[in-house]
């Protein structure tokens, strides 16, 4: 214990304003307690120094310029945690919130959530305080094709492969991919994931990281005895994941009540028309407000944290927007209103406060960087076809997803029963991915 807490203190000292990194670091760091204990020869390797430690951090300027001919200048990150597992992979966040503790939060998760898929991919992240809210196409181009001419340098198929998070999906991809084609003047399709189909991009990673959030609470249901026909489900946010883990949780016959965006939340006790979603945000890109215009019966409240959303009676919630969005106020109203299962869709959406408190009251917590591991899973499976220069079917890929996923809770499963801490998903999933990057640091030195 005193080697974890004298890392946790160091990591304070060293990065004392970067809260979302802290944050993250210390989640999985005291849940590896019981590891640690049993582990003194860590110690003399700085193992887990070495572990809270990017590789190599990258920050850069991305000028661009608007419609109107005026300059903008935007800050541009990517930070390669740890490659011991296979070359950096994770996406691009483009959203005015971004800077240096978000990024390697996101990319430290990343490490933990790419050992967990069993595939070979280390872990990084990267993005840009840019807002794409309100940008036309070709500012949007513009800015995709000024990033990647920074970025084209410090990454490859072999070396670090980027894709989508929040404000990059399929449009952004496709401007980074064709300036990193023009640069490299070779089509080198395994350097980014998350492409169209007409491309080089796999069937299902669109719908993946939702389908695969589904799959994992299907799972983690089913060992507790329960499951998801007629469970009452809410979700936050209305982007990528959350739309595709609506689809999957109707499929499976759960109604999903209300989901929201950065402005409010909609409310349809009827259950959500996720065709009337998709319209507005995948053909409109414009506001959840409008559901409550087109569907009867439905209510919209507005509400600019996004907390309201949490008020809402439901047997299971899914935050699906963005980290922190569940603290302990929430996460008690959400216990008192009779949730029984949460699943993490976002990356660290619940704070630390609510995850005990959670845990404490026996809910059933299914953490991100295990639930959320389905999108990044697909990416490797995208990775593997560009290799092969061949395509699988959507039931093909979707089958391997739903088998990763299954596995992923397994193995978080088991990890928690050996450590005695059956249930507790959370340490569950951080021990099992640090044994398998710890083994994989250690087998290649002090490097
Ligand atoms: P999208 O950009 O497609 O959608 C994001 C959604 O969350 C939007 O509805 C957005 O609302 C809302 N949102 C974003 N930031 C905030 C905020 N600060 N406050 C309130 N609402 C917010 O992103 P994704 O769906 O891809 O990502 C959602 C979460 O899932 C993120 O945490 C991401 O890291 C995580 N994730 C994504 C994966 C992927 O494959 N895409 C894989 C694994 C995790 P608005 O439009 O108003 O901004
Ligand atoms: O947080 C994540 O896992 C992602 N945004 C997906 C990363 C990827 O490389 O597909």
């Amino acid at each position: 214990m005193e080697y974890l807490n004298e890392v946790i203190e160091n990591l304070k000292a060293k990065n004392g304003h970067e809260s979302e990194f802290l944050q993250a670091a210390y989640e999985v760091l005291t849940s590896l307690k019981p590891v640690i204990d049993k582990h003194p020869e860590f110690k003399n390797m700085a193992l887990l120094e070495r572990i809270t430690e990017p590789e190599r951090l990258i920050m850069f300027r991305v000028p661009w310029v608007d419609d109107k001919g005026q300059v903008q200048v935007n800050r541009g990150f990517r930070v390669q945690f740890n490659g011991s597992i296979g070359p950096y992979k994770g996406g691009l966040r483009f959203h005015p919130s971004v800077n240096q503790s978000i990024m390697k939060f996101l990319a430290f998760e990343q490490c933990f959530k790419n050992a967990l898929t069993g595939l070979p991919i280390g872990g990084g992240k990267g993005g840009s305080d840019f807002n794409p809210k309100g940008k036309s196409d070709m500012e949007i181009m513009r800015f995709c094709q000024s990033f990647m001419s920074e970025l084209y340098k410090h990454i490859g198929q072999d070396v670090d492969v980027p894709a989508g998070d929040i404000g990059v999906g399929g449009r952004e991809i496709g401007y980074l991919f064709g300036q990193y084609r023009k640069l490299r003047n070779a089509y080198e399709a395994g350097v980014l994931t998350g492409k169209g189909l007409e491309y080089g991009g796999s069937l299902a990673r669109t719908e993946a990281t939702g389908y695969g959030l589904i799959y994992f609470m299907r799972e983690m249901l089913k060992a507790n005895g329960k499951d998801l026909a007629g469970k009452t489900v809410i979700i936050s946010g209305s982007g990528n994941v959350a739309i595709y883990a609506c689809e999957k949780a109707q499929q499976y016959g759960a109604k999903v009540v209300a989901m929201s965006d950065s402005n409010g939340c909609i409310y349809d006790p009827n259950g959500i028309k996720l065709d009337v979603v998709k319209q507005i945000k995948e053909v409109e890109r414009g506001r959840i407000k409008e559901y409550a215009a087109r569907v009867s019966g439905s209510t919209y409240t507005e509400d600019v944290n996004c907390r309201n959303i949490w008020k809402i009676k439901a047997d299971i919630a899914l935050p699906c927007a963005t980290q922190n969005e569940i603290n302990l106020e929430d996460a008690k109203t959400l216990v008192a209103n009779g949730v029984m299962a949460v699943g993490e869709g976002a990356n660290m959406p619940t704070n630390i406060e609510a995850i005990e408190y959670f845990l404490e009251k026996g809910i059933l917590l299914a953490p991100a960087k295990a639930a959320n591991a389905g999108g990044v899973a697909t990416s490797a499976l995208e990775m593997s076809q560009n290799s092969m220069r061949y395509s699988w079917t959507f039931e093909e890929v979707d089958k391997k997803l739903d088998g990763i996923m299954t596995n992923i809770f397994k193995a978080c499963e088991k990890a928690a029963n050996e450590y005695g801490l059956s249930q507790n998903y959370v340490a569950g999933a951080n021990i099992a991915a640090f044994d398998k990057i710890s083994k994989a640091m250690i087998a290649q030195g002090i490097i």
